[in-house]
Order: structure tokens, then C-alpha cells, then sequence
């Protein structure tokens, strides 16, 4: 049974017991969907957003796609992990030396703490166009914008927990500039957050239905004694659009390049009416996971159909006994990737 390396313990986990008869790896929770439409005056959905423990309780970092149909980030705090008091107006950014930093728009964030410190990666406008925005924040309070960590174009950026052989580490999705018919993870290390580099290829998109399209890191992944468990998105192009599943690897836990494991099937993939339904239907895109390390249950956050917050609930060693009982990984995955 795989175990929780480096985590801990979360005793006021959002939490729902898997429901009787149910053969999946994981479940939805019974209410979902925990955000709705309109959740604040300014916003007309909040999806596909970053949460973590933080004092009492929680504190999360939001896509909240406005009426005017900009994308912008927004903070909120939550006692339970289910109801979310969300501000109405986005997080403005300041660059080291304080002046005005914030992004033409901003989305898909991820959180990660190190140490002391929360970091911020999202999807960022940079000269109009998407690539990876980070910053930090040690309070929630205040919010410091590093320099882009790569030029456009470029998503899903996800930082490792703690920085591997000296390094802090980073996914990412090289992408264009629209909606991407296209797209692998790769990984890029840095000494200080502001220089990255020594890329290499993670996993490729494979054959396997749910992931042929494209592919992204999702949550931050977890450190277990069997590797690093990522949680990654999919997607499939149907006849009536694309369609976002997710499922799960492991990464060696020194060299995270290396493929270890990859589930063939999908973990989750749109079947319930807010997945399948919404503003961009047939949508599950998980940004954040709450671990607590001790018993190894999990609550995975994911935006559905671009419209609304939902949560799934599972165990780390019944996901990553799932992946390696169902792994199909190519040549292409065991590669080094530097090619
Ligand atoms: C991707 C991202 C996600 C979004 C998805 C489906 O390219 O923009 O934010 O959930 O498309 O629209």
C-alpha cells in the first residue's frame, strides 16, 4: 500500500465515504456542484481553481470568468472545504519592487506551498497571450508577481512541493494560442524561480481513447513512497467538441521525467448533468487536491463544464494501486526526453 511522503495531516478534510457498490477508484461528492453559477456579483462561473489548508481551515485561489467574459483570479477562504466565501473582486499583483503587476487575464491556477510560502501558477496573458504567470504569497494578503516563467505559448504550469536535487521544478503544457488541438507535459527545473530550464519530455499524448488529443498536469503531485502521483488531464476530440477526462501517473521520485506508471483508463471522465452541461460542455479539469497524509484520503477539485466547482473523493493508495494495475506507458514515456 503506497504511502504519503512529505505530506500532512489534514483532520478537517472534506470528506464523503465511498458510496456502497461503487467499483471506481474514486467518487463525486453527493452535493456537488459546491459552486454554482453567478457565485459573486462580478463573476458568471468559477471553475477549475487551486485550494490548500490554511489555518483553521482553507484558503483557495479561484478562475472566476467575469460578465464581461474576462478570466481573472480571485481569493477565497472556506472552514469546511465545501462552502467558499469568494471575493467579488481579483487579486491584484505587485512586482518585487511593488509597483502594479497584475495580468490582462489570468486562469487556471494552481497552489503549492514550500516552506513558508504559497506559490501561484496560472495561465497568464503575456503580450496578449497565454503562458505560464507565477507569484507567491506568504498571507493571502498581499501578492508578489514573479517575471513569466516561459515565453508564449504555454499552460498548465504545476510545481512540485519541494525542490528536487536543488531545483524547483515545474510541468507544463506547450501550447498555442487558441484551443490547442495539440499538446504533451514537460518538465523545466529553475535554482530561484526566475531562470528554467533543463527541459525534458514527460508523456505524450498515447492511443488510449480519453488522452489522444492532448494532455496536462493537474493538481500538485503528491510525494509517495511508489513516486510522485500526478493527477492529469486528457482530452478526446468528438464529433461535437473536445472532451476532458482525467486520469493518473506515477513519476520517479528523483527524476520526475521518467514515466513509472499511467492508467490506460480514465479516472474520471463527464457523465453527471453539470459535467456534461454548461458553458463548455463535456468539461473535468482538476486543479487541486487536499491530502490528508495520515489515512492518505483525498479530495480532488475540478471545474466542470467551465461552469461550476465539483470535488471527487478518493484514496492515494487505491488511485496509485489503479494506475499501476492499469498502466500502459510507450516507448516514448520511458524516454529520457531530451530530444
Ligand atoms: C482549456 C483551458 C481550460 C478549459 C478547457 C475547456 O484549453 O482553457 O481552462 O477548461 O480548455 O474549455
Amino acid at each position: 500500500m503506497a504511502k504519503v511522503i512529505n505530506g500532512c495531516a489534514v483532520p478537517n478534510l472534506p470528506w464523503e465515504d465511498k458510496p456502497a457498490g461503487c467499483a471506481d477508484a474514486i467518487w463525486r461528492f453527493s452535493g456537488n456542484p459546491i459552486i454554482g453559477w453567478n457565485p459573486t456579483p462580478h463573476s458568471a462561473r468559477i471553475f477549475n481553481s487551486a485550494v490548500i489548508p490554511y489555518g483553521e481551515g482553507f484558503a483557495g485561489v479561484f478562475r472566476s470568468d467575469h460578465k464581461d467574459v474576462t478570466m481573472h483570479l480571485h481569493f477565497g477562504r472556506s472552514k469546511d472545504g465545501f462552502n467558499w466565501d469568494i471575493d467579488d473582486r481579483e487579486i491584484r499583483w505587485q512586482d518585487e519592487n511593488g509597483q502594479d503587476f497584475t495580468p490582462h487575464f489570468a486562469y487556471d491556477p494552481r497552489l503549492t506551498k514550500i516552506d513558508d510560502t504559497y506559490y501561484i501558477m496560472w495561465c497568464s496573458s503575456f503580450a496578449g497571450q497565454p503562458t505560464i504567470g507565477l507569484g507567491m504569497t506568504k498571507d493571502f494578503k498581499t501578492f508578489t508577481r514573479f517575471e513569466n516563467a516561459f515565453l508564449p505559448f504555454n499552460r498548465n504550469g504545476v510545481l512540485f512541493p519541494r525542490k528536487i536535487n536543488g531545483n524547483f521544478v515545474l510541468l507544463s503544457r506547450p501550447s498555442d494560442n487558441g484551443h490547442t488541438p495539440f499538446g504533451d507535459i514537460y518538465i523545466s527545473e529553475s535554482p530561484d524561480m526566475k531562470y528554467w530550464g533543463k527541459h525534458r519530455h514527460v508523456m505524450s499524448v498515447n492511443n488510449m481513447g480519453w488522452q489522444t488529443l492532448k494532455i496536462g498536469a493537474g493538481p500538485v503531485p503528491i510525494e509517495t513512497d511508489e513516486g510522485w502521483l500526478l493527477i492529469y488531464h486528457g482530452v478526446l476530440r468528438s464529433c461535437s467538441g473536445y472532451v476532458y477526462s482525467f486520469g493518473s501517473a506515477l513519476l520517479d521520485i528523483d527524476e520526475p521525467s521518467r514515466v513509472l506508471y499511467r492508467s490506460a483508463a480514465y479516472l474520471l471522465h463527464p457523465e453527471k448533468p453539470y459535467e456534461t452541461a454548461g458553458f463548455v460542455p463535456n468539461v473535468c479539469f482538476p486543479c487541486a487536491t487536499l491530502c490528508d497524509a495520515p489515512t492518505g484520503r483525498l479530495a480532488i477539485y475540478y471545474g466542470a463544464s467551465d461552469t461550476y466547482t465539483a470535488v471527487a473523493f478518493g484514496t492515494v493508495q487505491d488511485i496509485v494501486a489503479y494506475t499501476k494495475e492499469n498502466s500502459v506507458t510507450s516507448e516514448k514515456d520511458q524516454s529520457l526526453g531530451r530530444d
